[in-house]
């Protein structure tokens, strides 16, 4: 999974990135680790060589601005044309140091917004043209394409984004083509000072929220400036300052947490000796299927999965009293697999 970093300059979004991915990074792409209680649980349980948390692929673009000529924006945008989802950091701290680049919040959102729109219009519009004059009988493929093209047309000129679009899952592949921005999923970060952050208000916050809701997007906040410098604590330090804020984990903690729930992904695990790890796949899938993203061989020779939920196991300690209790399950090839089980797949080739 692949997010990009979108923003206009200087509200903090290299600050997130490396947040998300670790201050020695100086590239423009990294992962970040999807922190998880859970795989921390069954590390410690079952003590294995080799831990393995999900992943996240981060994209830190440079800033969007109205001075940049067409063909600067282009190159930026360019880079967010094969992520799954966009996280926007919106600036909402004050400080006289830092250039700024909009009044306020709303502003920054509706110009960010509207760069997103302006360009999904404009490859939609093409696209429509190009198909319509087309001196041939186009094909069934294309008939669909254009028909898909012209639900999106009908959103974009109400200043909404294609991911609103009244569209079949076959209309969106066939759409795929065009990577679409906005049919992207979304999500708002706000950076705040912590002065915002204690009282939850800045200037502008109804028009951010505005936005989100209007296109459906995810929305947190964070505190950039104050995670950098509580980043480099010692753990039970951190707590204490986190819990000073009303906080149980870190904005980049949760960020991870929304990120990946908003893109409607969930975390099965596997745990043993040698490794446990945390793996990533979207909502829905089956046993069978998921055996897939661990090795082709298990899904082909799939058999059964044994099956515990790793609250029963949190609950009860061990792996034999699981067993006492009858809490693992045998699951078949159609199952569908729910965050947060723990799976063994046995398999025959
Ligand atoms: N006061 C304050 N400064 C911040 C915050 N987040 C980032 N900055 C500062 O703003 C400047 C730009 O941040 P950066 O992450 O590089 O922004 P980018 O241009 O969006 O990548 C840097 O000097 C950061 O230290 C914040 O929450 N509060
Ligand atoms: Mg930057």
């Amino acid at each position: 999974m692949k997010v990009g970093i979108y923003g206009a300059p200087f509200s903090g979004k290299t600050t997130v990135f490396k947040l998300l991915v670790g201050t020695d990074v100086n590239d423009e792409i990294g992962v970040a680790k999807v922190r998880d209680e859970r795989v921390d649980f069954l590390s410690k349980m079952f003590n294995p060589k080799k831990t393995t948390y999900a992943t996240i692929e981060l994209v830190d673009l440079p800033g969007l601005s109205p001075e940049l000529s067409r063909k600067d924006k282009n190159q930026i945008l360019m880079k967010i044309q094969n992520v799954d989802a966009i996280l926007w950091i919106i600036r909402a701290f004050e400080d006289e140091s830092v250039p700024k680049y909009f009044d306020d919040a709303s502003k920054e959102v509706q110009y960010l917004r509207d760069e997103l729109l302006v360009r999904d219009l404009e490859i939609a519009e093409s696209n429509v043209e190009k198909l319509k004059n087309a001196k041939r009988k186009l094909s069934t493929v294309e008939e669909t394409q254009l028909k898909a093209l012209e639900k999106c047309l009908v959103v974009l000129n109400d200043d909404k984004f294609v991911k609103l679009a009244d569209l079949s899952d076959d209309e969106k592949k066939i759409l795929n083509s065009f990577s679409f921005f906005t049919l992207l999923e979304s999500v708002i970060v706000v950076n705040l000072d912590e002065n915002a952050f204690r009282s939850h208000d800045y200037k502008g916050k109804e028009g951010v929220k505005k936005v989100a809701e209007e296109n459906g997007f995810s929305m947190m906040e964070v505190c950039g400036k104050m995670e950098m410098e509580i980043n480099d604590l010692e753990e039970s330090e951190r707590v204490e300052f986190l819990k000073d804020l009303g906080l149980t984990e870190s904005g980049i903690q949760r960020l991870s947490k929304v990120l990946y729930s908003s893109l409607g992904l969930i975390s099965f695990f596997t745990a043993g000796e040698d490794e446990t790890k945390a793996w990533t796949i979207k909502r829905g899938l089956t046993f069978k299927e998921a055996a897939g993203k661990i090795h082709t061989d298990l899904e082909r020779g799939f058999i059964r999965a044994e099956v515990v939920k790793f609250e029963d196991l949190k609950r009860l300690g061990s792996m034999k009293e699981i067993k006492a209790n009858g809490l693992m399950k045998l699951e078949g090839k159609d199952s569908i697999v729910e965050d947060g089980d723990i799976v063994n797949v046995r398999f025959s080739v």
